[in-house]
């Protein structure tokens, strides 16, 4: 009985040793990498590790106690270890964290820039700042394993980092994010949840959108209406209700702070203050409702309403003076938003007699105007609060804004010629956040969740933003402080919906606003993966990768060209972020398993074994997975049962001598199909599964000397067919018959009838006609020869004819299209063949390679590495 063995080869054997010795030895993939997002500047790796133990603890001065205190709570939970901060002195050999702010400002380095240095025996984080050794320590915080995110303490792991020196400076140093908590209020965990991941990539800029049509979310205390009517949304589908208490602000204002985020709240005007007018009606221009416009309720449904604050009327002035002066004190930050988008329909306002009034007063005859006007009085309440504002790109219409005003550009990158950077050749301070690349709440593709009235941004579109085009004078380029992402909750219901929309694209932004400029998708993608187990380890969802995300299958090679003979299959892979990888074989069919760890499929074919017999191999980060897919085509085993074709007829492989030479030899005996010894009978053997009214052919070549052979089907009702071959060289003989209609058995039979010579056989078949002869072992793709060059590469295919026949070759590219004609309507003779195809450079990718005889086609998958 014969086994058929597909190895997986030596040297995915040694990768999964390898594997095994590294998670003996508790060590960490990462080790091979300096695995940050964002991409630090400059690093340098070197050999070794450091390693984290109970002894360690971490050196500080007085100035860099704070951060030394953050990164020992943060170590602490999951080693367990207790890490002292203390001010000793650093020595090579404790094995100690030395935090310290250079005593001489490092100019290369700036004001967030850190230098890391980590050595077998020590580390040391140092900057000119606070600020950068917070980000020395975040750094360090991703060089460790992921485990280093756990809540709880994680005892098997070996805590090393590994030798390597970094000089790190982020590009920009506006690196924001956005969260729309007006549109679904996500409340002060889930935001402090946020913070942690944004602080984790470097991101330094919360903007927090508290104020929109679907609900006010800051407490105005001096104007308890925003909390009792604007802030309650109850009655919507998919809204919530909520405001943060001036306490919660200031918490979160405290706790971003210490990740150092700055918090930038938002307080929309003119539109999108529908909240507001339900709370306070008086602020509207509409007489609806005498004395007060409306009636407003808090809005339901997705949209900018028309219906604006007055900007006639004196009370709206004091409104938001009130409510800059109350909220200055709780955001120690530079900067208060304004909003000031989508005000395009003023309606309204062209029919308000104060308006009219305010125009007059002001000397200014369009609504356009009345709009400057507005957001320059607001602007104004706001300097006097000694802070910058800021506003979405639209408020400067007409040129008109604030002279220190910082310009958020909301509108397309892609298909806006000049983008941005209208804004910043204009002069303007510009944060970028063009909505085809940046707004995550549009859905990562069609048909999944999230807003649709843009593009989709998946990730490889949002990695590859490059926000500083040629051409801008380098003034001009200093006016783009950098790209800030934003989560718009209009259709968001729930915190994981949220994160799903968020995580992971927020890294690209991350890498976009910190790293150099330059792209390299895949390298990005080796230093995410890693962070898919961090994501988890903060409980913060994420979109799952798609289907072979970081996995890399490195050859593979169906090197048997025999059927009923060992079979070898090399299949090698990796993950390219240094993940532990595992295989595993999810299709199978019965009569194989698959070991493993020892990476060998083996089974032993059974009655029903013809193939194709589909098999699919498969390799997984954890992450995802990676399947390769082949079919085997096996023979009998020999029992006697099973289809005949030429290996039934083979002994031990050793008989039919794949290719041409036929066996001068005489065929050796054995239970393995018709065989034949000098002075023997003959034999026969019982072919099952035949079907009904189908035509086969009974073929082989026989030299027989001088006996004369009988070749047949037997016990086939009246179909029986003997005949008298007889040949003194190798000659071909050939019985057809036709099954009746059920599928039936027979026995195929090869006799000596008569004299004493030798006797051989070769290459006995059956084969049903209605495949036309390509549907046996010998005529299928045999070997692919696969090398990853392209130059040199080619397909090796042979094919066994069994009567005259009309050849077509062609290969085809996976959607259909012909890439190349190898062989057209080329008639060649019965016989053995043998193309070898070359690739002539075809590009990497799967093709589909078409060979036709005589009409009859078969598609076998091709892949170039
Ligand atoms: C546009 S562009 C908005 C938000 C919406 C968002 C939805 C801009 C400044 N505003 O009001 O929530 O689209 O994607």
């Amino acid at each position: 009985m014969k086994l058929i063995e597909l190895n997986i080869n030596r040297k995915l054997r040694c990768v999964c040793i390898s594997l095994f010795l590294m998670l003996q030895l508790q060590s960490h993939a990462q080790t091979a990498g300096v695995l940050v997002i964002p991409k630090p500047q400059q690093a340098t790796l070197g050999t070794g590790v450091f390693t984290l133990t109970d002894t360690s603890s971490i050196i500080v001065q007085a100035n860099s106690l704070e951060e030394g205190n953050k990164l020992a709570t943060f170590l602490k939970k999951a080693t367990g270890y207790s890490f002292p901060v203390t001010t000793s002195v650093l020595t090579e050999s404790n094995g100690d964290i030395a935090l310290s702010i250079l005593p001489n400002t490092n100019n290369t380095i700036g004001e967030e820039g850190y230098l890391l240095t980590v050595k077998p025996n020590q580390i040391t984080i140092q900057a000119n700042t606070t600020t950068g050794l917070f980000y020395g320590w975040q750094t360090l915080r991703q060089l460790l394993p992921n485990k280093i995110e756990a809540s709880q303490v994680v005892k098997s792991v070996n805590w090393v980092i590994p030798v390597v020196a970094i000089t790190d400076a982020p590009r920009f140093k506006w690196r924001g994010f956005l969260q729309d908590d007006s549109r679904h209020f996500f409340g002060v965990d889930a935001t402090k949840k946020l913070l942690d991941l944004m602080a984790m990539i470097k991101l330094n800029k919360f903007h927090w959108h508290l104020v929109d049509d679907h609900g006010w979310r800051i407490e105005i205390k001096s104007r308890p209406k925003l909390q009792s009517i604007a802030s309650v949304n109850a009655n919507c589908s998919g809204r919530n209700s909520g405001y943060y208490t001036q306490t919660e602000i200031t918490e979160i204002v405290n706790y971003a702070a210490a990740l150092h985020i700055e918090v930038i709240p938002e307080i929309e005007m003119p539109g999108h203050s529908v909240a507001v007018l339900a709370a306070y009606p008086e602020l509207s221009c509409t007489k609806l409702n005498a004395p007060y416009g409306g009636p407003f309720s808090v809005q339901c449904a997705v949209g900018a309403s028309s219906d604006l604050l007055c900007a006639g009327k004196e009370a709206t002035f004091t409104f938001i003076t009130d409510v800059i002066n109350e909220i200055a004190p709780l955001f120690p930050g530079g900067y208060i938003h304004l909003g000031g988008d989508e005000t395009k329909d003023f309606s309204r306002w062209t029919q308000c007699k104060d308006c009219s009034k305010r125009k007059t007063a002001a000397n200014i005859t369009t609504d356009l105007q009345l709009k400057n006007y507005f957001m320059t009085r607001a602007a104004g309440i706001v300097a006097n609060q000694n802070k910058q504002w800021i506003g979405w790109s639209g408020v400067e219409t007409n040129n008109i804004p604030p002279a220190n005003g910082i310009l958020q550009y909301w509108e397309p990158e892609v298909s806006t010629t000049a983008g941005a950077y209208t804004t910043a050749r204009a002069g303007y301070n510009t944060i970028l956040s063009p909505y085809d690349l940046v707004y995550f709440d549009m859905r990562w593709i069609d048909g999944e969740l999230g807003d649709t009235w843009g593009p989709a941004i998946d990730l490889n579109t949002a990695y590859n933003y490059e926000p500083m085009p040629s051409g801008l004078t380098s003034v001009q380029q200093s006016k783009i402080l950098g790209v800030e992402a934003c989560i718009w909750s209009d259709k968001i219901t729930n915190e994981n919906d949220k994160e799903f929309l968020i995580a992971p694209r927020l890294f690209t932004t991350a890498e976009i606003d910190w790293a150099a400029p330059g792209k390299d998708y895949n390298n990005f993608l080796a230093r995410l993966y890693p962070k898919y187990e961090r994501l988890d380890s903060l409980h913060f969802k994420y979109r799952k990768p798609d289907p072979g995300i970081g996995l890399l299958i490195t050859s593979q090679a169906i090197t048997n060209n025999k059927v009923d003979s060992l079979y070898t299959y090399t299949f090698s892979g990796y993950d390219t972020g240094n993940l532990a990888v595992t295989f595993s074989a999810p299709t199978l069919p019965t009569w194989l398993s698959f070991n493993p760890a020892t990476g060998i499929l083996t089974g032993t074919p059974t009655a029903n074994y013809q193939g194709p017999n589909n098999v699919t191999l498969r390799i997984s980060n954890g992450i995802s997975d990676l399947d390769q897919s082949f079919t085997i085509i096996v023979g009998s085993n020999g029992n006697g049962t099973g289809l005949l074709r030429n290996a039934d007829l083979e002994s031990n492989g050793g008989w039919d001598i794949w290719g041409g030479n036929l066996s001068t030899s005489c065929a050796q005996s054995g239970n393995n199909g018709i065989a034949f010894k000098d002075g023997e009978a003959g034999a026969e053997q019982i072919v099952t599964g035949l079907q009904s009214n189908t035509a086969y052919v009974f073929s082989g070549y026989i030299n027989s000397g001088n006996t004369t052979i009988q070749m047949g089907v037997k016990n086939f009702g009246s179909s029986t067919i003997q005949t008298n071959c007889k040949s003194t060289s190798f000659k071909q003989f050939q019985l057809n018959f036709t099954t009746g209609n059920i599928s039936t058995n027979a026995t195929v039979f090869v006799y000596r009838a008569s004299g004493t010579a030798k006797i051989c056989a070769d290459d006995f078949d059956l084969t049903p006609l209605i495949v036309n002869n390509i549907i046996d072992q010998k005529n299928t793709v045999l070997a692919l020869h696969i090398s990853p060059n392209p130059a040199s590469d080619y397909i090796h295919i042979a094919y066994d004819l069994k009567n005259e026949s009309t050849i077509n070759l062609e290969l085809y590219d996976l959607i259909g299209a012909k890439v190349s004609t190898i062989v057209q309507n080329q008639i060649l003779q019965m016989g053995n063949y043998q193309e070898y195809i070359p690739r002539n450079n075809l590009p990497s990718g799967t093709y589909l390679l078409h060979m036709q005889v005589n009409g009859t086609t078969m598609v076998k998958k091709i892949m170039f590495l």
